[in-house]
């Protein structure tokens, strides 16, 4: 088996911590590169190889590549849902323009696979928002939704056009322990566990019956893994893959968390993110993932709740 050596772009986010830890365990520490626009996050400034690397960067990118022999790409850099609405112009051009030189870079360098993530903010208000299946109506409104549905397209694109094995998944609202999310509109449901812990008490940005697809990062990693390793005739779209673990309301999380923390209250004071999140599905279909390379969630919404009080209180 040809030995891999892996660049992950913008290796300091919620996404990029964990998933710099397991792709250590899959390839070998030193064959995996963390890279960052800052100092690298405490967990990972002693676990492996750093390097501070602009995701705009194309020349200083290139040189790494070509200096590290680095044959497979994570680009995790983005600006997400909610920051992104406050410099809508600034996100189109981090978002799109790092993929695109990118995969311009992985054409020429010849990598061997390319991850770059997109979202379920793809979808939006006129889709279908019970089990929103793969492929359907899809008009996101917001500039982070545009630039995740034009970067699946790029990516099908430089596929169909060059080859290129880029793979991608459709994320739902990511909870995690290591490493704390930053800009996006699922937010809360990480934030909630720190005050509950903290204060026993929470205000959510969201109101009380806003469901959202949501996963334990655990998943998330293990999936994003697996697709990443699936031989290249099991991944059947060359856009981005729905993926699904479980759904729920801040209310649905606050009594999962009272099950631990009797007496934790929660309040509500939606703000801008609330209309991001009326527009999102409430639940995903994820079938073709299943079916196509044997995709399975691990955590529901209690198990979760105990990993993330448990971790957190250590
Ligand atoms: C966000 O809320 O913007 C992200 C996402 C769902 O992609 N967590």
């Amino acid at each position: 088996m040809k030995k891999e050596k892996v660049l992950i772009i913008g290796s300091g986010g919620q996404i990029g911590v964990e998933l710099a830890l397991a792709l250590r365990k899959v390839h070998g520490t030193d064959n995996v590169i963390a890279s960052d626009i800052r100092d690298p996050h405490p967990i990972l400034k002693e676990s492996g190889p750093f390097a501070i690397l602009n995701a705009m960067d194309a020349p200083a990118i290139l040189e790494l590549i070509r200096k590290e022999g680095i044959t497979q790409v994570y680009l995790l850099a983005a600006m997400l849902s909610a920051t992104g609405e406050k410099d809508p112009k600034r996100a189109w051009e981090v978002n799109m323009q790092s993929l695109l030189q990118l995969l311009d870079l992985g054409v020429q360098e010849k990598l061997s696979k390319i991850y770059w993530p997109s979202s379920i903010a793809v979808f939006g208000p006129t889709t279908p928002h019970h089990n929103t299946p793969q492929q359907t109506v899809v008009e996101p409104r917001t500039v982070y939704g545009i630039s995740k549905y034009a970067g699946e397209l790029w990516c099908q694109y430089y596929h169909q056009r060059w080859g290129l094995d880029v793979r991608s998944l459709r994320y739902p609202g990511l909870i995690s322990w290591k490493s704390a999310p930053g800009g996006g509109t699922t937010d809360y449901a990480v934030e909630i566990y720190h005050e509950a812990l903290k204060h026993k008490k929470y205000t959510s940005f969201l109101s009380e019956d806003t469901y959202l697809p949501m996963m334990y990062m655990d998943d998330a990693i293990r999936g994003t893994i697996e697709l990443m390793e699936a031989p290249a005739e099991m991944i059947k779209t060359r856009m981005s893959y729905n993926l699904s673990a479980m759904s729920f309301s801040p209310k649905e999380i606050a009594a999962s968390i009272r099950k631990h923390i009797p007496d934790f209250t929660i309040d509500y004071a939606p703000d801008f993110r609330q209309q991001i999140a009326d527009g999102w599905p409430k639940s995903i279909d994820d079938s073709a993932a299943r079916e196509h390379w044997n995709w399975k969630h691990e955590f529901d919404l209690d198990k979760m709740t105990a990993e993330m009080l448990g971790n957190l209180s250590k």
